[in-house]
């Protein structure tokens, strides 16, 4: 997960409030101790870290829980909200027609992010240009033109020509039909006037609705000075965090964007196309706190399912009305492996960030594929009813996939536990609603399923 260092220990504080007899003054001096460490260790800001925790501080003592709330409640919901203010500087990444113009210094993770973003725009079904007016690295175009192939948008570039401004101007008119057009520009080790009066100059051509600022979030506090130069050459519009995936810390990143009041629009997270996240201060902050964030749990298992809307839409039925097969549970794996890393997904599940730590990932992870091979080796029939599996057939079972009887054993224990588990959420209407609705399925007849 993002930011797992400063995530666990703001969780620890967290904790503190949950393990409490009552919320009194020391109490709250201790957590917000807890949240200065927490938050010092991970690199914010000094200076905001005590604004912020003084906020928190006044509030916590000061505020009378509303009817209905505990206190408890009360105290995290005020860390939650003003942790969200911190970063909340607006709306992230504007799905629409427009011109984005990328900047920032060597190897922040520009052109990467721009593939990235022409990947986003491209899948939203908008037409995307890229421009490649890097002029500076010899190999910028043919880096641009192979990640504008693997997204499948096309890239204007001039090889060879040095006038960036000329090659924007004429890129502009050639993708003019588009909806999207991405600029990626030059960088340089630091920053430099020749640089600034570049990029001053392809703002002017191409008027660009966004000018991003793309950082990597290792840089830590140097992010301040950095984004006010080039805040003061081309007013930055938003900027995008890359490389958050590499770092325990980032929080230099965070603070310093804002400090700036810049809103951060995406984070990056890997080094593929995919590992791009649109930001939302709320889900970020409800991530990090361990509190989870089941729509984009959603949004992942739709991408996960692609072109199996129904049958996820069935198998989700089924969960909820405690009618799960074997045979769910097989398609369900399959389709968690097509999501991506386990332990991505684990993060996004409330209560689970917490669980993370426990589980050995690499382990889950091989159990799924030994688990895989048994349903394999299974009868249809046996895949809707397990209970028919009785010793020979374990044991046919077992030597059909090569695994052992105890596997097979296990598999079937796991399957009643799952059974058991989804029985009690089911019974649980009003989760059981909660998840309906973020699954896209609120139209149907909860009754029906009983
Ligand atoms: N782990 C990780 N690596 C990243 C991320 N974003 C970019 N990178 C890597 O960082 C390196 C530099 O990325 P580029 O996109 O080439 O950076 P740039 O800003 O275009 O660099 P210049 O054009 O030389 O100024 C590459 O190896 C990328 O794969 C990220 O979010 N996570
Ligand atoms: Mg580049």
């Amino acid at each position: 997960m993002v930011l797992e260092g400063l995530g666990k220990s703001l969780r620890n504080a967290l904790d503190r409030i949950k393990g409490a007899t009552s919320i009194d003054e020391q109490l709250i001096k201790d957590v917000v101790k807890d949240l200065q460490r927490a938050l010092l260790q991970a690199d914010v800001n000094v200076q905001l870290v005590l604004a912020l925790t003084k906020k928190i501080e006044e509030r916590a003592l000061g505020e009378k829980p509303p009817a209905g709330k505990s206190p408890k409640d009360h105290v995290m919901k005020i860390i939650y909200d003003e942790l969200v203010n911190l970063l909340d500087n607006g709306e992230g990444l504007r799905m629409k027609p427009q011109t984005i113009m990328m900047v920032g210094l060597y190897g922040q993770g520009k052109t990467t992010s721009t593939g990235k973003l022409a990947f986003l725009f491209n899948k939203k079904g908008f037409k995307v240009g890229l421009i490649a007016a890097d002029v500076y690295r010899p190999a910028a175009y043919d880096q641009l033109c192979q990640l504008g192939e693997k997204v499948g948008v096309d890239v204007y570039g001039e090889p060879g020509e040095s006038d960036a401004p000329g090659i924007v101007q004429r890129g502009m008119e050639h993708f003019k039909d588009k909806k999207v057009v991405i600029i990626d520009t030059s960088g340089r080790h630091a920053l430099e006037d020749d640089l600034i009066q570049e990029i001053k100059d392809i703002a002017r051509v191409a008027q660009p609705d966004e000018r991003f600022l793309v950082l990597d979030s290792q840089v830590g506090q140097q992010a301040g000075p950095q984004a006010e130069a080039f805040h003061n050459a081309v007013g930055v519009t938003g900027v995008i965090l890359t490389k958050m995936d590499g770092t325990a810390k980032g929080g230099g990143a965070i603070s310093a964007v804002s400090k700036t009041n810049a809103r951060i629009v995406c984070l990056g997270v890997g080094e593929h196309i995919r590992d791009f996240e649109p930001f939302d201060a709320n889900k970020f902050i409800s991530r990090l706190l361990g509190m989870g964030d089941l729509s984009s749990l959603v949004e992942m298992a739709r991408e996960g399912y692609e072109g199996q809307e129904e049958q996820m839409e069935e198998t989700g039925k089924k969960m909820l009305s405690g009618k799960f097969t074997l045979r769910d549970m097989y398609q369900q794996m399959q389709a968690m492996n097509k999501m991506g890393p386990l332990k991505k997904i684990m993060s996004l599940i409330p209560g689970m960030s917490k669980m993370e730590d426990k589980i050995d990932f690499e382990e889950s992870q091989e159990r799924l594929a030994k688990y895989k091979h048994i349903m394999d080796s299974m009868t249809l029939e046996e895949q809707e009813n397990p209970d028919i599996i009785k010793s020979s057939r374990v044991q046919r079972i077992a030597m059909g996939s090569g695994t052992s009887v105890q596997d097979v054993r296990e598999l079937l224990k796991q399957f009643s536990q799952s059974k058991k588990a989804l029985k009690g959420m089911s019974g649980n209407r009003k989760l059981r609603k909660q998840m309906m609705k973020q699954m896209g399925m609120a139209d149907l007849d909860l009754d029906s399923l009983e």
